[in-house]
């Protein structure tokens, strides 16, 4: 899979994407990231990429040609449609179930805006998907970009060591996970539950369903609406 990434910050998504994990999928080429500087397709002589605002206003806007010319400079490459995720408060907020259907993409692209926005007519020619990551505001969407990037590219076969362990964690099914334990045994008088010792991995299933259940009604009762209870399970924990 093929994450490109329009900014005016290649530096920040490349430095933080080339680390740990990601960096090492994109080592084994699992996953490719490219980031284009929108700065690169400005026609100004001073590389300028902004100007004020039609209608007065605060803040500077992003113009659309230097935009649409980095994004052409991709879309000539990839040389097939590939959608356009602009980050922008304003979008749908991502989630799990989002990921999971970007992930099934061969190429995406992401553009990171800055100042108070860009301009509206470039956005309606490329744009096919408007995302935010929360209900907060920040400086740009480069941190967006990273954040999407690293959610959906962990869910691409053999970006994570162990195949298995994407499908079987919070929210694939709106549940959250159920507790871990390492060595040692005891770890300052606090000790392993015993079932997780026994060697009995069906009483381990269980224990670990009963775990995530009450952990989901504890620390995010929104999600269990959502939640597959068995009726046995809706009685058990009062849902
Ligand atoms: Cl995608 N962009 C910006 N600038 N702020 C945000 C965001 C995106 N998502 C939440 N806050």
């Amino acid at each position: 899979m093929n994450f490109h990434i329009m900014t005016l910050f290649k530096e920040m998504v490349l430095d933080g994407l080339n680390t740990s994990i990601i960096g090492k999928a994109v080592e084994k080429g699992v996953i490719t990231i490219d980031a284009v500087d929108i700065r690169e397709y400005s026609t100004n002589k001073h590389k300028k990429v902004d100007d004020y605002p039609y209608g007065g206003g605060a803040g500077m806007v992003m113009q659309a040609e230097p935009v649409y010319a980095a994004y052409q400079s991709i879309a000539d490459k990839i040389g097939q449609k590939a959608r356009v995720i602009y980050l922008t408060p304003q979008g749908q907020t991502f989630n799990q179930k989002m990921a999971e259907e970007f992930a099934k993409e061969e190429d995406l692209i992401f553009l990171c805006g800055h100042y108070e926005g860009i301009d509206e007519r470039v956005l309606d020619k490329i744009v096919t998907d408007y995302v935010s990551i929360g209900d907060y505001v920040l400086t740009g969407g480069e941190l967006p970009a990273m954040v999407m990037i690293d959610a959906i590219a962990r869910l691409v076969p053999g970006v994570l060591n162990n195949d298995v362990s994407a499908e079987f964690e919070s929210f694939h099914d709106n549940l959250l996970e159920y507790p871990q334990y390492s060595r040692p045994e005891t770890w300052r008088d606090e000790k392993v539950p015993d079932v997780l010792l026994s060697g009995h991995h069906g009483n381990v299933a269980k224990w670990r369903r009963e775990q995530s259940v009450l952990r989901t009604a504890e620390r995010r009762p929104d999600l269990l609406e959502k939640a597959e209870l068995s009726v046995e399970e809706r009685k058990r924990f009062n849902l």
